[in-house]
């Protein structure tokens, strides 16, 4: 039995929706997409068909709304709805919904959920089902003598956990016999707090496992297959931050092993779609943990080693289709990563980061690269939801190549406007341990302090960078500014050489809590910098977005410079340091009420520009109106004098703190 799928709703916002969009259309499916007022402009709202508003900004008001999802699945006459992941898509009423209004959910059935959602109930079931499971209890009898005579059995150290949870809320490790009353009182505080339910399991602690889980995926008619394995141990705060597949070390007897294991948790709770069976794994043992009723974030590992198209799968079993594929022929190809870009601060314990990204350049197009990302340069990552800016995934004939790749995917990537995990995972990369697969759920923590070295002073070639780019850009602007009437005037020449001009300048950088400064000297065709570690000639030229092909000492190199406002993000082989410019004439001016630069108060556009170079200016003249958010904001002449140069023209993008022009005090 078929039934036609011809139109797509996408319940999800992000890089998740957009992944989505793309195979429904590839199979040529009408893709329907919905959005938060914080999302009108989204990404996946420009690429879908059509995109429905479904509500403000926090999740609950608009993608958690089950009713409002629904009415609008059927006011544009979508034949399907896919969840994604997060949001709905493990929630039973939200599948229960669907079927009540004859929409196909692309996920498995209500009753999967429900058996797979209360962790101590799947164990049970997995036990009977000849899954293995740690060894352990997960009986319904919550007496603390018993539980404490059930963790001798096991023997120590005894992990206990929350029935009801998952994701480590409420787990505690007991050591000895003596710390169990104490620790078991705790975890039923936490249980009761986090889900309502204060029952626990106690399982033999396993103290350096590795996550591993496996693929599955069932058809209606009673086929259901494995998509080999993924690694998923190096996490944070059981936060994946990598995952690759298939899992170091794995021989194809135990992937057979893993495989029909979770292949028979699948068929226990009558699976049907995609699905995730975890595992933790030690030595020579596997257990299963628990399994994720929905496509997971890190299935393009999955994707790369198979090369299939998992969403096309599950819209195919949605269909009634029987899977395109029977075990056997399934491919292991090669070796693939994933990595999260996160906003986040790594040196303020990951903190989340909301704003805007004023400069996002993501690696597409590099061999055997793959980029999943729901936003762009621009946007905004707000508080409502999840920080994520990509996933990169790489592959490549075995791990090193993909590690290789990854390493060259990071050295490309790109974010100004928010910090980033970027360094941490290149971080990651460069540790010999991780080459070497030799880690465990633990990596991160015992590498603390390799993955989080701190800011580094800038470096000379930093240095150089920046004060080339100060240099030239000055350059520009000064031949932007100069006499249209005799074009070949040497005042408008892009060099350094400047008749009449000081044969040096100092330029003050601060990074990293240290002052630098840099002595630039005028040579012809270039610069002579005095760096610390030494002097060198420098030359290069500028491109308005940023790129700077610079020659250092003879070494030609590119680099990209971007300036907003005072602070320069300088991107050179791999490596990214912010400086601080310190421009003594502007805060000379500044703290004397002269004249001085004038930047843009918010991200915006440029609506108007009054005045032009050369012009005499009254204070209070209206010069440039930038506009954001439907706001408008003048800026105004600080006080009398002469316009020298103007940066932005009508319709330009500009960043906050960005120079819009430059006044001189009138004599
Ligand atoms: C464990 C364990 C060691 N022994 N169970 C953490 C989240 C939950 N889903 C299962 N977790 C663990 N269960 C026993 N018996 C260690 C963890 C664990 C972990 C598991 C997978 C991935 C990352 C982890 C990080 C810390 C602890």
């Amino acid at each position: 039995m078929t039934r036609p799928i011809r139109s797509l709703l996408i319940a999800n916002r992000g890089e998740i929706a957009v992944r989505i969009i793309r195979t429904a259309r590839a199979m040529g499916l009408r893709t329907i997409a919905v959005y938060s007022e914080a999302d009108a402009d989204a990404l996946h709202v420009q690429m879908a068909d059509e995109a429905y508003p479904v509500g403000a900004a926090p999740a609950r008001d608009s993608y958690l709304r089950i009713d409002t999802l629904i009415e609008t699945a059927v006011r544009a006459g979508a034949d399907a709805i896919h969840p994604g992941y997060g949001f709905l898509s493990e929630n039973e009423a939200f599948a229960d919904a669907c079927a009540k209004a004859g929409i196909v959910f692309v996920g498995p059935p209500a009753s999967a959920i429900r058996a797979m959602g209360s962790k101590s109930a799947a164990k049970a079931l997995m036990d009977k089902a000849g899954v293995p499971l740690v060894p352990g209890y997960h009986g319904e009898d919550q007496d603390p003598d018993l539980l404490a005579r059930e963790a001798e059995r096991i023997g120590y150290p005894v992990l206990i956990k929350a029935s009801a949870g998952g994701g480590g809320k409420g787990m505690k490790v007991v050591r000895a016999a003596n710390e169990f009353a104490d620790a078991l009182a705790s975890a039923q505080r936490e249980a009761r707090n986090a889900f309502g339910d204060d029952r626990v399991l106690v399982e033999k602690y396993l103290t350096q496992p590795r996550h591993i889980e496996v693929q599955v995926f069932a058809d209606t008619h009673g086929n259901c297959v494995y998509l080999h394995e993924r690694d998923c141990s190096i996490q944070r705060r059981h936060q994946k931050v990598v995952e690759e597949a298939p899992a170091p070390g794995m021989t194809p007897e135990r992937r057979a092993r893993m495989g029909r294991a979770a292949v028979e948790a699948a068929r226990a709770v009558g699976y049907v779609g995609a699905g995730t069976v975890e595992f933790i794994a030690e030595g020579d043992g596997f257990f299963f943990m628990e399994m994720n009723t929905r496509l997971q974030v890190e299935h393009p590992v999955t994707e790369a080693i198979t090369g299939q198209d998992l969403v096309e799968w599950q819209i195919r079993v949605a269909r009634g289709e029987t899977l395109p594929l029977a075990q056997d022929d399934i491919p292991l190809v090669g070796h693939a990563f994933e990595v999260r870009l996160y906003a986040e601060d790594p040196e303020r314990d990951f903190l989340p980061q909301v704003g805007r990204l004023d400069h996002l350049v993501l690696p597409a197009g590099l061999p055997g690269v793959r980029i999943d990302s729901g936003v762009g340069a621009g946007d905004q990552v707000s508080i409502h939801y999840d920080p994520m800016i990509a996933k990169i995934i790489t592959s490549g004939a075995d791990r090193a190549e993909a590690a290789g790749r990854m390493v060259a995917a990071l050295a490309a990537t790109e974010v100004v406007g928010l910090p980033t995990n970027r360094a941490f995972l290149q971080a990651i990369f460069a540790t010999p341990a991780f080459a070497a697969a030799d880690f465990d759920t633990g990596f991160i923590e015992r590498h603390r302090a390799e993955l989080l070295p701190g800011p580094a002073a800038p470096g000379p070639r930093d240095l150089a960078l920046a004060a080339l780019h100060v240099l030239l850009d000055e350059a520009r602007a000064s031949a932007a500014g100069a006499d249209p009437a005799d074009p070949h005037s040497p005042w408008g020449l892009a060099a350094g050489w400047r008749m009449n001009r000081s044969a040096f300048v100092d330029l003050t950088f601060a990074g990293a809590g240290e002052r630098h400064v840099v002595r630039a000297h005028y040579v012809p065709g270039g610069f002579r910098l005095d760096l610390p570690g030494g002097t060198v000639a420098a030359e290069g030229t500028l491109d308005p977005d940023g790129g700077l092909t610079a020659r250092l000492a003879g070494v030609r190199l590119k680099a990209r410079v971007l300036r907003s406002g005072h602070k320069l993000v300088i991107f050179a082989a791999g490596t990214e340091c912010t400086l601080d410019h310190v421009d003594p004439r502007f805060a000379s001016a500044a703290a004397a009420g002269g004249a001085g630069r004038l930047v843009s108060p918010m991200p915006g556009t440029i609506t108007r520009v009054a005045v032009a170079a050369g012009d005499a200016v009254k204070k209070g003249d209206p010069l440039v109106v930038v506009e954001a958010m439907k706001m408008e904001h003048t800026v105004a002449a600080p006080r009398d004098g002469t316009v020298k140069s103007v940066r932005y023209a009508v319709g330009d993008l500009v960043e906050d703190g960005a120079e819009l022009l430059v006044l001189e005090e009138t004599e």
